[in-house]
């Protein structure tokens, strides 16, 4: 059987990915629905060969979808989540307007499929940045327990938006050619101020909160926790932007609840992991990067080492395309999982 999808932010540069990945993984669709706000609809996209007309979303667009992915923002997903839910759809969405509320499943199916019987219409997809940190720490946590996380980011443009990304590109141009570029995005566009990125690192991703984390960084701690089931566990993140396209990389220091576990043992745990592809070879120079790791869905591990005093602590290096198992995919893979659990109609 197939299914009526609808996406909602078809437009957007995580919606084109959703609607790239439902073709190449060849998810079960009968009918699919294009919505997007009034001023992107009547764009037109082609899946499957066929091409499809952008709708304007309406608390009508859901009648008869099955399930619906949205990332049109949070604000949208607000709007429209209930509307979507009373039509009788499972929304799966891509913001953070639910991601913290107890009654809806936050979902990455690696690590907490089984979380998803317990939803009430509406399935949250994690950040991105706290996805991949997610599937390559859970069968570490599973095998050996898992205390404490220390994680420090490298974060791609495409994370805050396609227009982030032209910003970058037309920046360096700029820079490269001697010519005045005036910075009007990143770090935050409704932020006050605006910095270069271009052969620069910004130290903010997300507004500040008032605890002297960002938004970016909170997601990510309270994210982890609430995934893993491990409300107790201890987690601190540094997330910072540099200027490249796409790919989110991390440098994840963790404690283990064990003593006499070795980095060999770590790295075949990883190496059979879900998700995982496991890249570590520094005699040869191999370890994950950005560049190679865009357009594949896995998460990318490498440079794992023990720490040299703690003998609980480990480093590790990871690496995933920010749009898709931090975005697009991920969404999907949570739509597979609802048929295969049978919690959709
Ligand atoms: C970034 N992680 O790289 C953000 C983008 O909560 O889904 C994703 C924001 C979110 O800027």
């Amino acid at each position: 059987k197939g299914f009526h999808v609808a996406v909602l932010g078809a437009t957007g540069a995580v919606g084109q990915q959703m609607i790239e990945t439902l073709g190449e993984k060849n998810f079960p669709i009968e009918k699919l629905t294009l919505l997007s706000s009034a001023r992107s609809a009547g764009k037109k996209v082609h899946f499957k060969g066929e091409e499809l007309v952008v709708q304007e979303a309406t608390p009508d667009s859901f009648a008869g979808v099955d399930i619906a992915l949205f990332s049109a923002g949070g604000g949208v997903s607000k709007e429209m989540a209930t509307h979507a839910v009373s039509h009788g759809a499972v929304v799966v969405d891509n913001t953070s307007a639910f991601r913290m509320d107890e009654n809806v499943p936050l979902i990455v199916p690696e690590v907490n499929e089984e979380d998803m019987h317990k939803h009430q219409g509406i399935i949250a997809n994690p950040n991105c940045s706290t996805i991949q940190m997610v599937v390559s720490l859970e069968p570490i946590r599973q095998k050996y327990g898992l205390n404490k996380v220390i994680v420090s980011t490298y974060q791609a443009v495409s994370g805050s938006g396609a227009a982030a990304v032209e910003e970058l590109n037309e920046q360096t141009k700029a820079i490269m050619n001697n010519e005045p570029y005036e910075p009007a995005i990143l770090p935050v566009k409704s932020d006050k101020k605006h910095y270069q990125i271009a052969f620069n690192a910004i130290p903010q991703i997300d507004k500040f909160t008032e605890n002297g984390f960002t938004f970016e960084e909170m997601k990510m701690i309270n994210e982890t926790k609430k995934i893993m089931n491990h409300p107790d566990l201890q987690v601190a993140a540094t997330c910072v932007r540099l200027p490249v396209a796409t790919g989110h990389s991390e440098s994840v220091y963790f404690e283990i609840g064990e003593d006499f576990v070795s980095a060999e043992e770590i790295k075949e745990l990883l190496k059979n992991a879900p998700g995982v592809v496991l890249q570590d070879d520094p005699e040869n120079q191999i370890y994950p990067m950005p560049a190679d790791c865009v357009g594949k869905s896995d998460v990318f591990v490498g440079r794992i080492r023990k720490d040299l005093d703690n003998p609980k602590g480990f480093h590790m290096w990871v690496v995933s395309d920010n749009l898709l198992k931090g975005a697009a995919w991920n969404s999907v893979q949570i739509a597979e999982s609802l048929i295969n659990l049978g919690l959709v109609k």
